[in-house]
Parts: structure tokens; sequence; C-alpha cells
């Protein structure tokens, strides 16, 4: 699918111009993130003609829910538009899609990571200040528990007193 998906852009972007829209992504990327990247490259087009690239960091394997398998994560900060600097990116971060299975969720980051608190594996965000009634340069993070038989990510504010 992955194989398929990718040529059908190629295709695409051969009527605009000869070059590739981007390397570096291996055909074995799920779906769902295959999709991601496809609008991505897409949007860049309309924009003026825009030329996708994608960094290998975009796509990240990490076991976003201690099960022991790898995840998948595909993060926008490592896409650029050769006609829009700033296309995939704003003051609150970029986008990152996490996968688990087949259940994508998608978060608006500075930069994310993992952590281990006692049974569980979680996931630490950067988040713009506004997300703690702040502003822009206000520090921010967010902390995200996979709820396995829900499939939903987990997150609350602190109770502080
Ligand atoms: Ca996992």
């Amino acid at each position: 699918m992955g194989i398929k998906s990718i040529s059908a852009v190629m295709a695409s972007a051969a009527l605009a111009a000869p070059a590739p829209l981007y390397a570096g992504t291996s055909a074995d990327v799920p779906a769902e993130l295959q999709t991601k990247i496809d609008e991505a490259a897409s949007v860049c087009g309309e924009m003026d003609g825009g030329t996708f690239a994608m960094e290998d960091t975009a796509i990240q394997r990490v076991d976003l829910d201690g099960d022991g398998d790898e995840d998948w994560v595909l993060n926008e900060s490592a896409f650029a538009c050769s006609t829009a600097a700033s296309m995939y990116g704003g003051t609150g971060g970029t986008m990152s899609h996490f996968l688990i299975d087949d259940s994508l969720a998608s978060m608006l980051t500075q930069g994310w990571g993992m952590a281990k608190l006692g049974p569980h594996t979680v996931l630490l965000a950067d988040v713009h200040g506004s997300q703690c009634d702040g502003i822009n340069p206000t520090p921010c993070v967010t902390a995200s528990v996979w709820d396995a038989e829900e499939k939903v990510w987990r997150s609350t504010g602190a109770s502080w007193e």
C-alpha cells in the first residue's frame, strides 16, 4: 500500500515538475502515516508549485504504550516546503502523529519525549503556554498515558493546592 501511494504521488508530481517529491520514505510506512505525508506534499505542491521534502527523522519507531513492540511516530517538524518556510509549524510547534496499532492520534507540540513512571510508559510533550493559561514563552508541558482498553491517550491537568 505504501508503494502504491508513493507512486501515485510521484506520477502526479511529474505533471508539474520532473523532480521527485521527496526521498527517504520507506515502503513499509503504515497507510495512516503515508496519508499524512501525501497530504502535506499535496498542500506544498498547491503553494506556488512547492517541492516537498522530508528528513529521515520524520519517522520514528518508539514503544509508545510500553507493550514491548515498537510503534510509529510521524513528526511534521521534519517536513519542509520550498515555497513556504513555515508551512508545517508556528509558535505552537508542529504536529506529531502517534500510531499505536491502527489508532492514530495527533498533537501540536514544540517537542516530545518518553518517560517511565512506575508501571506506566508516559508521553511528555512541550506545548504552547496558552494551554497553561499563559502566553507562548510560559513553560508548559503535558503528560499522557495510553489506555490500551479504550484505545485513547489519557491526560489531565495537575491538581495543585
Ligand atoms: Ca508498543
